[in-house]
């Protein structure tokens, strides 16, 4: 299974996405963690990704992917695994599906973590990461509505995305992420049986 996290600053994709790779054990990419390990071993990369992430800005394009084609070429990626906070714009999103498509992969399902601007501020002040500021939080708000928003039409278009209320307590999210994931387990096992493969080896 290739699933996509996707939500605001502070709606928890980092926490649940956790959770969800013990439960489905399965690799964990999330864009965020791997600009923060560049930017603490002080890198090239992480230079370039410092300048935006302290202006709450997106990294461009090119170099998230380039990045992220890197790590998804490590064999532990091979069987499927987790997005968290990759894609963030629709150019990331074609760029993952090009990808994917030359494996002759697809992605699973996305999932939207929906979450009120005013719990998101409370939120990442009481985290206090160096990008947590007020004025930055406001700033990756606005760039999450125009930039990452968009991503949520372009997948349900593709019958992909499902909707969790991200509010309430980590397990309660936690709850909502597991029964959808079960769900779509049930129906993909329902759909091998009335549909077997007619290749045998
Ligand atoms: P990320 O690391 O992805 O982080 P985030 O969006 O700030 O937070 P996340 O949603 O993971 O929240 P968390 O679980 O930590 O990105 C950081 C920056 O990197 C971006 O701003 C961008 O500049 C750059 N970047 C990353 N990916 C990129 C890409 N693909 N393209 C371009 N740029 C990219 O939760 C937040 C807080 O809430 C925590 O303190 C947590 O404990 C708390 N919390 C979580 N769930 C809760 C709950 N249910 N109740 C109460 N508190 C909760």
């Amino acid at each position: 299974m290739i699933i996509i996290l996707i939500g605001p600053p502070g709606s928890g994709k980092g926490t649940q996405s956790q959770r969800l790779i013990d439960y489905l054990e399965t690799a964990h990419l999330s864009t965020g963690e791997l600009f923060r390990e560049h930017i603490s071993s002080e890198s090239a990369l992480g230079c370039e990704a410092k300048q935006f992430i302290s202006r709450g800005e997106l990294v461009p394009d090119h170099v998230v992917d380039s990045m992220v084609v890197q790590t998804l070429e490590q064999p532990r990626f091979a069987d499927g695994c987790l997005f968290d906070g990759y894609p963030r714009s629709v150019p990331q999103a074609e760029a993952l599906s090009q990808l994917l498509n030359l494996q002759q992969r697809e992605v699973t399902l996305v999932l939207e973590l929906d979450v009120p601007d005013s719990v998101l501020v409370e939120r990442l002040l009481a985290r206090q990461r160096a990008d947590d500021t007020l004025e930055t939080i406001k700033h990756r708000l606005e760039v999450y509505g125009a930039q990452t928003r968009p991503l949520l039409e372009y997948y349900k278009q593709r019958g992909k995305l499902e909707t969790v209320d991200g509010q309430g307590s980590v397990d309660d999210v936690f709850g909502r992420i597991q029964a959808v994931v079960n769900q779509l387990k049930t129906d993909s096992s329902e759909s091998e049986e009335s549909n077997p493969s007619t290749c045998s080896n």
